[in-house]
């Protein structure tokens, strides 16, 4: 017999997806920010967490409980906005549930099953991160972390990623490929498949790293062509947006969602990293590529697209906001998944149009503070100037 406790768990639940989402009165002319998370772990319908049997659990308990809801794939499928979100369970492991919504905003429900992806790495102890590309050769494609414990070191901790590749036509029947191999970096991590072939070729954004955690001798991001999607080889890695010193990119940096189509450019807004005495603190910020060339960088404004604000800087890894997920529909509308503190998913809306004034007309880094404040004060300048006009 279903525990009478079940109900009040499912109204609830039903109450929290039903809530309609408000812009917050937050004002760059960049993009709006929302009152409440699109999902956290609340979102998660109660029979993934409870045995619903009072017999079985008389106390009603959460059996198997969910930690956080955060990085999220996304992408317009049959006119509705749908997430492959991170969900990462009370046993720290991670996997993919599918969520959906009409609106991009609010609403999103996810669907009876989380994802089971064919267990194909039987080193493999968690999975997260999913990027999706819905790709010209007419998949969907989710590139993914995967994380095995590396038994080549005493150290408990000590893990290597690599990037996992699937694909799919409905979110629902997942096929799994190779993972990604780069023959010159060790692991891999934020790996992002470009949705249309460069050359012929199937292009990867990817993260060389030296270690799991460090990039090293990483440079940056990455961009690497492979000829067969299906046992996926780069060997040559050409890094195009850059770690710099005394920039938020300087510990180290990742791509995000799969980049978006503009008018005059590739939209890419990746993660930057710094460290700090709290410790690393990761913000997005945004870089255009050639339409003809995407490993080419035309537009690079300065500085944070999005950090962290208010209850969004404390989590279960604070001061963090983090992407892997936007969605641009046909009218140039562009949803911005972010997590914030690795702990639940919130939602930026923006357009095509207002991020390529910003990727084309919020001034370069000018790397020095005596420069930076030399583009601050000409800014008041020409203000004061139109004032007195
Ligand atoms: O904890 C912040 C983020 O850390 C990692 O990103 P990166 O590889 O750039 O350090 C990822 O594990 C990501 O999931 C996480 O949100």
């Amino acid at each position: 017999m279903l525990h009478p406790r079940y109900a009040a768990e499912k109204d609830r639940l039903e109450e929290q997806i039903a809530r309609k989402n408000k812009k917050t009165d937050f004002y760059n002319g960049i993009y709006d920010r929302y009152e409440y998370p699109v999902l956290t772990r609340e979102s998660v319908p109660v029979e993934w967490r409870y045995d619903l049997n009072v017999e079985t659990n008389p106390f009603f308990m959460e059996r198997l409980g969910v930690n956080a809801v955060m990085n999220a794939g996304a992408i317009e499928l049959d006119g509705r906005i749908c997430l492959v979100a991170r969900v990462e369970g009370n046993d720290r492991k991670s996997f993919f549930a599918v969520a959906e919504s009409r609106t991009g905003i609010d609403g999103f429900r996810f669907w009876q099953m989380p994802i089971e992806l064919p267990d194909t790495c039987p080193d493999e102890t968690n999975v997260y991160d999913m990027r999706l590309t819905r790709h010209e050769d007419g998949w969907i494609y989710g590139v993914f972390c995967s994380e095995s414990k590396d038994t080549s070191s005493s150290d408990l901790s000590a893990a290597t990623a690599q990037a996992g590749i699937a694909r799919t036509k409905d979110l629902r029947v997942w096929e799994r490929l190779d993972n990604l191999a780069t023959l010159h970096s060790p692991q891999q991590r934020n790996v992002v498949l470009h949705p249309e072939f460069v050359g012929g070729k199937y292009a990867f954004y990817t993260r060389p790293m030296d270690s799991f955690l460090e990039t090293g001798s990483g440079g940056g991001i990455g961009f690497g062509l492979c000829s067969d999607i299906a046992h996926a080889v780069i060997d040559e890695e050409k890094i195009i947006s850059r770690r710099v010193y005394h920039t938020l990119t300087e510990a180290k940096n990742g791509a995000g969602a799969p980049p978006i189509r503009g008018k005059k450019c590739w939209i890419h807004i990746a993660h930057g990293v710094r460290n700090t005495a709290a410790g690393l603190r990761y913000v997005l910020y945004a870089f255009g590529t050639d339409l003809k060339d995407p490993s080419k960088v035309i537009a690079e404004p300065s500085g944070v697209f999005l950090a962290p604000l208010g209850a969004e800087r404390v989590g279960d890894v604070s001061n963090v906001v983090f992407t892997n997920g936007a969605v641009a529909r046909s009218n140039g509308d562009v949803f911005v998944y972010y997590a914030s503190s690795d702990t639940r998913l919130h939602v930026a809306a923006t357009t095509i149009e207002k991020l390529e004034d910003y990727l084309f007309n919020t001034p370069k880094d000018a790397l020095r503070s005596a420069d930076c404040v030399r583009q601050r004060i000409e800014l008041i300048r020409s203000n004061l100037k139109l004032m007195e006009d």
